[in-house]
């Protein structure tokens, strides 16, 4: 197994929504051994701390809740994003969904450095694409995928020089999309999976529909994985709870074929709020869905060629 320097990046974010309680975080990332599952892969890890976000005067908005706030996560996080790309492998520990404004940025610049395209993986109950505009509850956490492709209202915001392209995008694990979002989606070629194409499908076949595009481009690959992408009955530490979610092995699968492909480059553990968790087991799926991506198993099989 190759080994990879792993870069924990703390991303207590807590301006995306109105509950607080993601700020906690990275800090149960760390309690639940995430450094230590890692390493005991074979791999390096580098904790590089908790961002902070810059400093600005963006003035309060009628509709967008912390805006300022959460436009100075965006700068700090894509710059912390960058850098680490530029050194190993990044693991971003939020922090709510809104810290991928800035960790998708950053992976961009650094995918056009390289002279790559970049590729975002998004495994979410929700499909988190609205605008500032289109948005009913003002939660900037219900945007980045907007944010990245380049979608008009960002104003305050980095300017997206080069958008995620619509075609290097999917989202699995959908159950919860808001009418607006769910009719700007379906005029795109974003690859959607809901749940029911899971059920009847299997979660395998459009990830493997997936990872060969990215292998056929020799894309740069974000992972950003939601703890609302998991059934609440077995990751009930998030404030978005929507039932009918990935189960346990479904997670592990998907975290297992993109091990198996080598093609991730940077991975967001977003939405976990440890003051809604039962004893820390939230936590601890996380870690676990982690260590998978980062090549736990239990029997060594042959690599799947993509
Ligand atoms: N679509 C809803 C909104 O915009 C809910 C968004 C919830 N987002 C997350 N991340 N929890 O996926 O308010
Ligand atoms: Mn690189
Ligand atoms: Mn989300
Ligand atoms: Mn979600």
């Amino acid at each position: 197994m190759t080994q990879e320097t792993c870069i924990l990046v703390g991303a207590p974010v807590d301006s995306g929504k109105r509950r607080t309680g993601c700020l906690m975080g990275p800090d149960a990332y760390r309690t639940a051994g995430l450094a230590r599952a890692l390493t005991d892969l074979g791999h390096r890890v580098e904790d590089r701390g908790n961002v902070v976000p810059n400093r600005n005067d963006t003035p309060d908005h009628p509709k967008l809740h912390a805006l300022a706030e959460t436009i100075g996560w965006t700068e700090a996080l894509a710059e912390a994003s960058e850098a680490a790309m530029k050194d190993g492998l990044p693991i971003f520990m939020g922090g709510d969904h809104s810290l991928s404004l800035g960790t998708v940025l950053g992976a961009m610049r650094h995918a056009d450095a390289e002279g790559r395209p970049l590729f975002v993986l998004w495994l979410d109950a929700h499909s988190d694409y609205h605008t500032p505009d289109s948005t009913d509850s003002g939660n900037l956490h219900g945007t980045p995928l907007g944010y990245v492709t380049g979608r008009p209202g960002f104003d305050g915001f980095p300017a997206i020089e080069n958008p995620v392209r619509h075609d290097n995008i999917a989202i699995i694990g959908l159950r919860s999309v808001d009418t607006p979002e769910r009719d700007a989606l379906q005029a795109t070629t974003i690859q959607r999976v809901d749940m029911r194409e899971i059920d009847e499908s299997g979660i395998a076949k459009p990830l493997t529909a997936f990872l060969e595009r990215v292998e056929a481009a020799n894309g740069m690959l974000h992972v950003s994985l939601d703890v609302d992408f998991l059934d609440p009955a077995v990751a009930p530490a998030v404030g978005t709870t929507v039932p009918g979610g990935a189960t346990i092995r479904e997670g592990h699968l998907v975290m297992e074929m993109l091990h198996d492909s080598g093609l991730m480059t940077s991975l967001d553990l977003v939405e976990l709020n440890p003051f809604l968790d039962e004893r820390g087991r939230t936590a601890q799926v996380m870690v676990e869905l982690a260590a998978s991506a980062l090549g736990r198993r239990v029997f060594d099989r042959p690599t799947r060629a993509y």
